[in-house]
């Protein structure tokens, strides 16, 4: 832990949109396989060839890094993503976050959340209360960066997931992005779909009731995703929460606990 740690993200664009991105915190030992990897993920990516990549290595002041731990995983059976969005919108609420700024959310997600009908390469910021997208640049979003497991959490995380059958990226990458979200300073809850088209999988996290999933979101094929982190409504500090998202160092050394899926039930 007191070797220095670099952050390295990546991000790949096909005609000038967004196709995929990565981030991951590593001692230099390793940066040249993750940097291999990220590469080959760009180039292998289910929605065409990346045609620019752009790495960034920077390093960490290791002084700065606080440690966590993730947020407890349930998964909740739905029919289809209709019944998946109901759910996702009865958790929210939940939350404190009103059925205006879902559907404002959802709408934008579902279309493409960026200008021009394309899904973000970064979140929407959203007032949990009247709805308004308040990131500054609505094209590109804000990317969170700068998070990672400790490898014994890897280790464990693997493991648990495997048991569930779960073991894949995108529930290793998101639980670790929402890991960091819930807990950055103004945030009540997220809400997440891939824009990968053979992805339907979706989430809602937050602090209170951890990382739920849903195995349907979004409708099959469809290339549309985002994320929305939804805050307190109210003063926004944007500039200190756009900060620790994309700058405060988090090295989470602790799972949650990872629970078999179960049919989803308005009274959970
Ligand atoms: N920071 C902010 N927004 C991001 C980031 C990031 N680091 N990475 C992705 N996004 C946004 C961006 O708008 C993408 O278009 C969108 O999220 C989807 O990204 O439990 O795979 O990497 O089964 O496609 C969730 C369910 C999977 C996992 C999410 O997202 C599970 C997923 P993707
Ligand atoms: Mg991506
Ligand atoms: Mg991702
Ligand atoms: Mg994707």
């Amino acid at each position: 832990m007191k070797r220095p740690l670099f952050s390295i993200r990546m991000q790949a664009s096909i005609n000038g949109k967004h196709l995929s991105g990565a981030e991951r915190l590593s001692v230099a030992d390793d940066l040249e396989r993750l940097a291999a990897g990220m590469v080959k993920r760009a180039l292998g990516h289910m929605r065409g060839r990346a045609e620019k990549i752009q790495l960034t290595i920077e390093e960490v002041e290791t002084g700065q890094i606080d440690t966590g731990v993730l947020p407890d995983l349930h998964t909740y059976l739905v029919d289809d993503y209709h019944h998946g969005r109901r759910a996702a919108t009865a958790i929210l609420v939940k939350s404190g976050v009103t059925p205006v700024a879902i559907a404002r959310a959802m709408d934008a997600m579902a279309s493409g959340a960026a200008p021009d009908g394309r899904s973000m390469r970064g979140a929407m910021l959203i007032d949990s209360k009247n709805g308004n997208r308040l990131e500054p640049d609505k094209a590109r979003g804000v990317r969170v960066s700068r998070m990672d497991l400790t490898e014994q959490a890897r280790h464990e995380l693997i493991l648990g997931l495997q048991a569930l059958g779960l073991d894949n990226d995108h529930v290793r990458e998101a639980l670790v992005l929402a890991a960091k979200v819930i807990t950055a300073p103004g945030i009540v809850a997220e809400l997440c779909w891939s824009d990968d088209p053979d992805y339907t999988a979706g989430y809602v996290a937050s602090v209170q009731q951890g990382y739920m999933r849903f195995p349907h979101l979004k409708p099959l094929g469809d290339e549309r995703g985002g994320r929305a982190f939804f805050l307190a409504s109210g003063e926004h500090d944007l500039s200190e929460l756009m900060d620790y998202l994309q700058s405060k160092p988090l090295l989470f050394d602790r799972i949650g606990r990872l629970y078999r899926a179960k049919p989803w039930s308005e009274d959970l």
